[in-house]
């Protein structure tokens, strides 16, 4: 029988209902879907004893969002809806055990959905497939750590591995899996902020002197103005929504910037607050701007000329104009370059009303403390870290970065992604932290930079690159251009996935391909007979600790730290003079260890051990600016070019309510009012009628880069609320055409969320 192993979740339909979007967010709904989510994956009495530890003083970080606890008094139900969903996906009581595995080939379960995955629960033991085996098949841990060891040495250069990390994994395990890899001799450190927010990152550091953003959670209730562009936190961040609350009450307006009139932006009932179940709920969103994809570098400058008009007619009243001259550069070059648009055009471009966009101009210019928030809406474009820029040349204008109630949000996604960055996780190896690895490990690091996630693809799929591993998450469902990246997998030699449930990268293997199972967030970490904690960053700098309180799933995992050890014994042998066996015995000397290595870090062992943790420095917060000249840095940027013919659309790939990134929880999205179904696309009315189709037709999307053609089959026509010529679709059904090779500027995040498409009916 000749093997087939499918690489594209399978296109098999669910039963749509759709309905109208929904009204309010949270309310009892949302404690209903947690209480189901938690209580039928992990049991009633177990659910609630897990659930009281979550984002507690005392307990573990919640393993969806990094947005962040309060620092003082905290809720006793510190949760949201999806928190609890994350936490009874990992929580599970069901096992993908080595029976499961006898049960079901590789090919076999490459044809289940992405959902019927997840569902099969925690993988109990490590797990190997053979070259030419259909099955994966228990194997000891010291046979596994051996083997792959093995296989490391025998590489005729360090850079033909690759280790990429998806950001759930602690800032210990992080930091030991940097210095491993290192050690070893590559750069070649991928992540998932890759495909995330690397376009912040490069934006900010360059613009404002640090890559992360600069409020505190403080500041949300200080504010005077909110301006949330590209960023759905209902869904995905919910517990922002609580800030937004508060922050209302506080007076602050909110202007959101969203092709979607998404529900969280527009009503919340919180569904911890007696007062607000009973009520109709808050208003969140003041001003709501229903931007075409990918014009918010055309609305920000127009903005910013209705600004500069503004303060023509009253001088010194509306921007800040000590901060632009004592604390930036660049001013004029970006006023010049701004006097070349028309506000007309740039108003066009953005398919909202100009009177809408003259409110928004009146209430930035009213505004002395301004936050911005965003994320994957603004991040995953060709011109991605231009969207940032604008932002930030929006908010040094009104003087609104450094002060208090004021200042950058780019909106992380997983919970410690931030973290894995800040302890070394990166392909670019900082001169400072290379020096500092030497002196403190006694070794030469690799100086080369390392591929990064589009780099590894394209090595792997070149044959460059004969080794994968993963550190969690899910490479081939994540990555753009699913068959191409599959492929890429399946040149490997040998790939390894540290995971803690099943997914399509495991199917999508080597030669060889092992599965570690590691012990997850939840779950108690017990090291030498003591128990451990981890800890993690926040999306505003804080760093905290994280305890597991439940019993593991299975008695053979092992923490990611172990693991890491595990493998570095392997692999470096003499090589190193790290103690890897007593740093994952005892997690303190992993802390010793950041401390020693990277700046913000000391007494971390005391500090992190505080209720709440310790913010990291942050000078962007403080008014001061890294960037080479000690300025922050104003930019001119281009509106992008998009050259789209009559039946093209350009398509966003976003979240449904029920998903984790690839983690499937279900097949709902309440809030859009779209039931059971995952393989659907948005489009406007006349748009649909226009093309000449009718809803509930199903069409194949193809995309054409490079006179390549890219299909992704079958999806449901859904008309819906969104500017004409864009679409939406959820990801991953819809990565197979997002091309691997057109990404943004400087950050080379792929562009996810504006893919120029056309639909064509289906047969599927
Ligand atoms: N429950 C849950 N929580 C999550 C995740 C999850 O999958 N599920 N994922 C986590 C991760 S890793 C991340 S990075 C974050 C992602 O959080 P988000 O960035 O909120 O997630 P997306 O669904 O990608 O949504 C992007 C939003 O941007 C809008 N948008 C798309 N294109 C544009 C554009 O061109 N301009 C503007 N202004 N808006 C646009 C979309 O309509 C959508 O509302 O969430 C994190 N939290
Ligand atoms: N088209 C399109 N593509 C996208 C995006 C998009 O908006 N559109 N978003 C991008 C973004 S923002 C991101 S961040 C990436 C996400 O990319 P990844 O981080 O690679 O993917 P996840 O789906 O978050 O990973 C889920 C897997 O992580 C493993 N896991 C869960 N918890 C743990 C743990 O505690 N430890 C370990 N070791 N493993 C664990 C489980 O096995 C699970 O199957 O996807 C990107 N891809
Ligand atoms: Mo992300």
């Amino acid at each position: 029988m000749t093997k087939k192993v499918f690489v594209q979740p399978p296109v098999n339909y669910t039963g749509l209902r759709v309905s109208d979007p929904a009204a309010v967010s949270g309310g009892i709904r949302a404690v209903k879907s947690s209480m189901h989510h938690v209580f039928s994956q992990v049991g009633v009495m177990e659910g609630i004893r897990t659930m009281a530890k979550l984002n507690q003083f005392d307990g573990f970080d919640c393993p969806g969002c990094a947005w962040p606890d309060p620092d003082g008094d905290r809720a006793i139900v510190e949760f949201c809806e999806n928190g609890a969903k994350a936490v009874a996906e990992e929580a599970t009581t069901a096992k993908a055990d080595p029976q499961f595995f006898k049960k079901y080939s590789v090919s076999a379960l490459s044809a289940w959905s992405d959902y019927e995955l997840g569902k099969s629960g925690r993988i109990t033991e490590p797990m190997k497939l053979s070259p030419g085996s259909d099955h994966y098949e228990p194997i000891s841990w010291q046979t596994a750590f051996t083997e792959i060891g093995e296989h490391l040495k025998t590489l005729p250069s360090p850079d033909q591995a690759i280790f990429y990390t998806s950001g759930r994994t602690s800032n210990e395990a992080a930091f030991m899996y940097q210095l491993f890899v290192r050690q070893f001799g590559t750069n070649n450190l991928p992540d998932c902020s890759n495909m995330c927010h690397e376009s912040s990152g490069a934006a900010l550091s360059e613009t404002v002197g640090i890559g992360k953003g600069s409020v505190t959670l403080e500041d949300f209730y200080r504010t005077d103005l909110i301006i949330i562009i590209g960023q759905n936190p209902g869904t995905n961040h919910p517990r922002m929504l609580t800030a937004l609350e508060k922050a209302k009450a506080n007076g602050a307006k909110i202007i959101a910037i969203n092709p979607l009139r998404e529900t969280g932006l527009l009503k919340f009932k919180h569904p911890q607050h007696v007062g607000d179940m009973l009520g109709s709920g808050t208003e969140i969103t003041d001003l709501y701007l229903q931007i075409r994809v990918n014009a918010d570098v055309a609305l920000l400058k127009a903005l910013m000329k209705l600004l500069l008009e503004k303060e023509r007619d009253q001088p010194g009243q509306i921007l800040d104009r000590d901060f632009i001259e004592q604390k930036t550069t660049g001013y004029s070059d970006f006023l010049s370059d701004l006097e070349s648009y028309s506000l007309h055009e740039l108003i066009a471009q953005t398919s909202i009303g100009e009177d809408l966009v003259r409110k928004a101009a009146d209430l930035i210019a009213s505004s002395e403390r301004i936050i911005a928030c965003w994320a994957m809406g603004l991040t995953q474009h060709k011109n991605a870290v231009d969207n940032i820029r604008e932002v930030v040349n929006l908010l040094l204008m009104k003087g609104s970065i450094g002060k208090p109630g004021a200042g950058t949000c780019p909106v992380r996604g997983h919970s410690n992604v931030q973290g894995d960055r800040t302890v070394g996780i990166w392909e670019y190896l900082k001169p400072s932290l290379r020096e500092k690895l030497k002196e403190n490990f006694n070794f030469q690091p690799p100086e080369e930079t390392g591929f990064d996630t589009i780099g590894s693809i394209e090595a792997m799929h070149q044959g460059k690159v004969k080794f994968f591993m993963a550190m969690g998450g899910n490479f081939l469902s994540a990555s753009p251009d699913t068959e191409l990246t599959g492929k890429a997998l399946m040149n490997c030699d040998v790939t390894v996935h540290v995971s803690t449930k099943l997914n399509r990268s495991h199917l999508s293997h080597g030669q060889t391909s092992y599965i570690l199972p590691c012990l997850g967030r939840t779950e108690a970490d017990i090291q030498n007979g003591r128990q451990q904690f981890v800890s993690v960053e926040n999306s505003t700098g804080v760093v905290h600790q994280s305890r597991g309180n439940k019993r593991p799933v299975s008695n053979h995992l092992k923490s990611e730290p172990a693991i890491v050890a595990g493998l570095a014994l392997a692999a470096l042998g003499e090589r190193s003079q790290v103690d890897w066996q007593a740093w994952s015995a005892d997690y303190d000397l992993i802390r010793n260890a950041i401390e020693k290595t990277i700046p913000g870090f000391a007494s971390y062992n005391e500090r992190v051990r505080k209720p709440g943790g310790f913010y990291l420095p942050n000078g962007a917060r403080e008014g001061e600016f890294h960037t080479r000249d000690s300025k922050a840095h104003f930019t001119a940027n281009q509106l992008p070019a998009h050259q789209m013919s009559e039946n093209e659309f350009i398509m966003m790939t976003i979240r449904s309510h029920d998903q984790f990134n690839t983690t499937i929880y279900g097949l709902n999205d309440r809030y859009r009012g779209i039931h059971n179904e995952r393989r659907i696309v948005l489009i406007n009315e006349q748009d649909m009628l226009k093309q000449g189709f009718r809803s509930g037709d199903k069409v194949d999307i193809i995309s054409e880069y490079d006179h390549i053609e890219r299909k992704a089959e079958g999806f449901i026509i859904i008309p819906y609320d969104i500017p004409a010529t864009c679409i939406a679709t959820y990801f991953p059904e819809a990565n197979s055409v997002v091309p691997y090779n057109h990404f943004a500027h400087t950050s080379r995040t792929p562009i996810s969320k504006s893919v120029i498409v056309r639909l064509i009916p289906s047969a599927a």
